[in-house]
């Protein structure tokens, strides 16, 4: 094992920088360029105060946390270095250590380390960094909640269910003549494999509000050429960032915006009008508006209260229902030439009704519902392993109902077991750890 060492905290001036150094080495390296106690004879988590020399050359005063194996972020041998926050002092320090026997950490690394030391499990490592992007109290509760284990626990107990089946199974298969085995039946199986899924379908559920609470909501604000689209964007950013005009056709490419709204942040997406065009940069721009329909978690197509409805206007109702929607009947300060029960009545010019809007779209979202401290899986990867668990089980599921061979039950068992395990990170390829790990800021 090599010894790594990378910056912490992040580049710029501050009060404090932290250089991070681990691995096996780590604290007899440091202790060649640190003037001060000897650090081979401090015990773990203690700090001692001192200097960084580079030779002759004082480099810095700092204070040095030490840790000892296994008693330390990723499990190693390792300290911490906190020198003077300015860039210049930080970089020399970490030269300085480089020069004298560490090498530079690649991203994620200490994290990796720590997994590879099996101080956390995937699961965990993954929420560091949600821990270090949460941007809200229930996004940061819901990230702490994942490194403190919650997923993997739950994880972990129906991976045990599973298996106890699977062994279950394998003896009846194996030793048909041993007693006092359980008969596995597809009527024994039917209640257990329920309640595995019933489970993981509340994980999933659960994970849907998770995501867009951490990562931020994609919505898009979609309609008809001249409804009012720019203005709403404008609106809710609180600032003109969208050209507004009366042509219509206006809007050509999308245009983005973030704000956050109590424990979310709305990542918006103003996009051109969608309509039957011949012209081709606008169609190419509403190309790209249908596609942002389909990839929002929320959208927010408007209308246009003071003209009549079109056809387009009722297409694009069909089209976004069945997403996460708001239908906004704006303009309500002209009169009014239509009515709906299930739109909400908005002045975007006049920024009339956008407390309604707002309130709105957290009861869409169901952002109440969520519990922050119910198990979720909080990204992609995690997600797309649980969909395959779950279709694996609904299959031996099935096949229990048309009495299938228990022995073909077992392979669909098999590859949930597997699936759930990849999620916490057994059974994990190599090439997959790296790439996940790499995803860190330097210095986690
Ligand atoms: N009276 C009134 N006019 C509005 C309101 N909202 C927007 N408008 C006007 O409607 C026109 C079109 O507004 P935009 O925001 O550019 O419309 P858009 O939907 O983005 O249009 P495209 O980009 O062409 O698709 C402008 O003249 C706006 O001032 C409103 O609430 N009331
Ligand atoms: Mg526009």
């Amino acid at each position: 094992m090599e010894n790594i060492c990378a910056i912490a905290t992040p580049y710029g001036r501050g009060a404090i920088s932290i250089i991070r150094c681990s691995g096996p080495n780590s604290i007899e390296l440091v202790n060649k360029i640190f003037k001060g106690k000897d650090l081979n004879k401090v015990k773990g988590n203690r700090i001692v105060y001192g200097h960084i020399y580079d030779g002759s050359d004082l480099i810095d005063e700092v204070m040095v946390s030490v840790f000892r194996t296994p008693k330390s972020y990723d499990g190693e041998n390792a300290c911490e270095i906190n020198c003077h926050g300015g860039v210049y002092v930080t970089e020399l320090v970490l030269q300085t250590l480089l020069k004298n026997g560490f090498r530079m950490a690649e991203p994620g690394e200490f994290t990796k380390r720590a997994f590879l030391n099996h101080k956390m499990d995937l699961t965990s490592a993954e929420s560091v960094m949600d821990v270090v992007n949460a941007e809200s109290k229930l996004a940061l509760t819901s990230s702490l909640n994942a490194l403190n284990n919650n997923l993997s626990k739950l994880i972990n107990n129906l991976r045990d269910i599973l298996l106890d089946l699977l062994a279950k199974i394998e003896v009846n298969i194996d030793y048909p003549e041993y007693e006092d085995s359980v008969d596995v039946t597809h009527d024994y199986l039917s209640p257990h494999l329920d309640l595995v899924i019933k489970q993981m379908e509340d994980i999933v559920s659960n994970s849907k509000i998770s995501r867009i609470i951490i990562n931020g909501v994609k919505t898009a604000i979609v309609g008809k050429p001249n409804v009012g689209k720019s203005t709403l964007l404008n609106l809710l950013l609180g600032e003109n960032k969208a050209i507004v005009s009366d042509i219509a056709g206006t809007t050509r490419d999308i245009v983005e915006g973030q704000i956050r709204l109590g424990d979310i942040s709305l990542n918006l997406l103003d996009t051109a009008g969608i309509r039957d065009n011949t012209d081709l940069i606008e169609s190419i721009g509403i190309n790209k508006a249908k596609e942002t329909i389909k990839e929002a978690d929320l959208i927010l197509l408007v209308l246009d209260i003071s003209r009549k409805l079109e056809e387009d206007d009722l297409n694009l109702i069909e089209l976004i229902k069945d997403k996460p929607h708001l239908i906004i009947a704006n303009k309500k300060d002209l009169k009014p030439v239509w009515m709906r029960d299930d739109v909400l009545m908005l002045s975007a010019k006049e920024g009339e009704g956008l407390k309604e809007l707002k309130d709105k779209i957290y009861e869409v979202l169901k952002i109440k519902d969520f519990n922050a401290t119910n198990p979720s899986l909080n990204n992609v990867r995690q997600k797309q392993l649980m969909e395959e668990a779950l279709r694996s089980l609904k299959q031996a599921k099935n096949s229990c109902l048309n009495l299938v061979d228990i022995s073909l039950i077992d392979i669909d068992i098999k590859e949930a077991f597997d699936k759930l395990g990849e999620i916490i990170g057994k059974s994990y390829p190599e090439e997959l750890i790296t790439a996940l790990f790499t995803k860190f800021c330097l210095g986690k």
